[in-house]
């Protein structure tokens, strides 16, 4: 009944099945897998893509003879399994050269570097039918101010971003950028830090329409924000060019969880959004199973991430179809007309009438609203009772 179909568009990226669970505090507890099985592992539990960094398919210090080989058998691996790739990135943070960033480094030469290494990752990614490409700058941050011009690290990643665009044109490829932002970890704060920061960056950039935004729900949410409002808002500006799902609770290490792991309400309002104005990206987990899996566990997370999705689509077209869940928002938002001349654009004579227009300030205080049912109702929807 929570199959997934193709036209889902169900992503994982290699790094998130592929996580080998290691943290701050211990070493890893799952061996490494091969891409060939990451992508195996995927296809079975019914996934429509992979995403990768160039590094989680081609190891930095592969030597050309590897790095055909590896190309060579993770292309048969796809080809066996049907399994696509929607998206690639960078790894711009795993590497000591980026210690202190990559295109906000104080170091001119680690800047160039990351380019060079952007350039090479943005051609692999195409190689393997990427056509969006996500930026996460997790090391374009700092610890302490002392060292870095804020204004600066805004300047030197416009260039970087600007430079890549260029990139992209002049090779002919069909690629959009999706700029990822995250307040902090692995960097005490990161530039940039929410999505809204990067849809307001964005606009500032030599070419605009080709960058949108890849939100993560545990991104906003552990900067306290309401991620729905977030991805609304890149939705409403024809930004939202990926989403990375998953669940975190707030205030508390980036935990990266199965996604609808922790809270279920928010879970229900972001894929009601998704759903309602028919989003038609990837739907990419960014998440990683406990430490605690062994990887038969994994494969029950991931398979978790899609059927809480599909789950939740399910709740939603409930929710559109509940009758008196619809009628109180028919009263929620009924309108009389009697307001439609003063609504819509500004015109100095509708400005003029609105200013003579008698308000019953004390009548609109008395209006309540009814959302304590339609919450209650919600709720009930969602704990199955409905
Ligand atoms: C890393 C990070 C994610 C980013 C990935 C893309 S890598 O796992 O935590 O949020 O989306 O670089
Ligand atoms: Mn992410
Ligand atoms: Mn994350």
């Amino acid at each position: 009944m929570y199959e997934p179909k193709p036209e889902d568009k169900f992503t994982f990226g290699m790094w998130t099945v592929g996580n080998i669970g290691r943290d701050p505090f211990g070493e890893p507890v799952r061996p490494a897998l091969t891409a060939v099985q990451i992508v195996e592992m995927l296809a079975e539990v019914g996934a429509w893509g992979v995403n990768f960094h160039d590094n989680d398919l081609i190891p930095i210090d592969a030597t050309p003879a590897e790095r055909d080989k590896i190309k060579k058998e993770f292309r048969q691996a796809l080809d066996a399994t049907g399994v696509v790739v929607p998206m690639a990135t960078t790894n711009l943070f795993t590497d000591p050269a980026f210690r202190d960033g990559a295109f906000t480094a104080n170091d001119p030469k680690v800047r160039a570097y990351a380019l060079q290494k952007t350039m090479n990752a943005i051609d692999l990614g195409v190689e393997f039918g990427a056509k969006i490409y996500v930026f996460w700058g997790g090391r374009e941050g700092t610890e302490t101010d002392a060292g870095k011009d804020p204004v600066t690290a805004i300047k030197r990643s416009r260039e970087a971003m600007n430079f890549l665009c260029e990139y992209v044109i002049d090779q002919g490829y069909d690629l959009k950028f999706a700029l990822e932002a995250k307040p902090n970890e692995p960097r005490g704060d990161i530039y940039n830090a929410t999505t809204g920061n990067m849809l307001a960056f964005i606009e500032t950039l030599d070419h605009p329409q080709m960058v949108g935004v890849n939100p993560e729900v545990a991104h906003e949410q552990m900067a306290g924000l309401n991620f729905t409002h977030h991805v609304a808002q890149a939705l409403e500006a024809g930004k939202l060019f990926h989403i990375d799902l998953n669940d975190q609770v707030p205030g508390r290490y980036d935990q990266d969880f199965r996604f609808g792991a922790v809270n279920i309400k928010s879970s229900f309002f972001l894929v009601k959004l998704l759903e309602d104005y028919g989003y038609d990206s990837s739907r990419h987990f960014d998440a990683h199973a406990y430490r605690s899996s062994n990887y038969d566990d994994v494969k029950e997370f991931a398979r978790g991430c899609i059927r809480n999705y599909l789950i939740l689509r399910e709740k939603v077209a409930q929710f559109n179809s509940d009758s008196e869940i619809q009628a109180l928002l028919a009263e929620i938002n009924e309108d009389d007309g009697s307001m439609s001349g003063f609504s819509g654009a500004y015109s100095a004579q509708k400005a003029a009438a609105l200013r003579e227009h008698g308000f019953d300030r004390a009548a609109l205080g008395r209006r309540g609203q009814p959302y304590e049912r339609l919450d209650q109702l919600t709720v009930e929807l969602l704990m199955g009772v409905r």
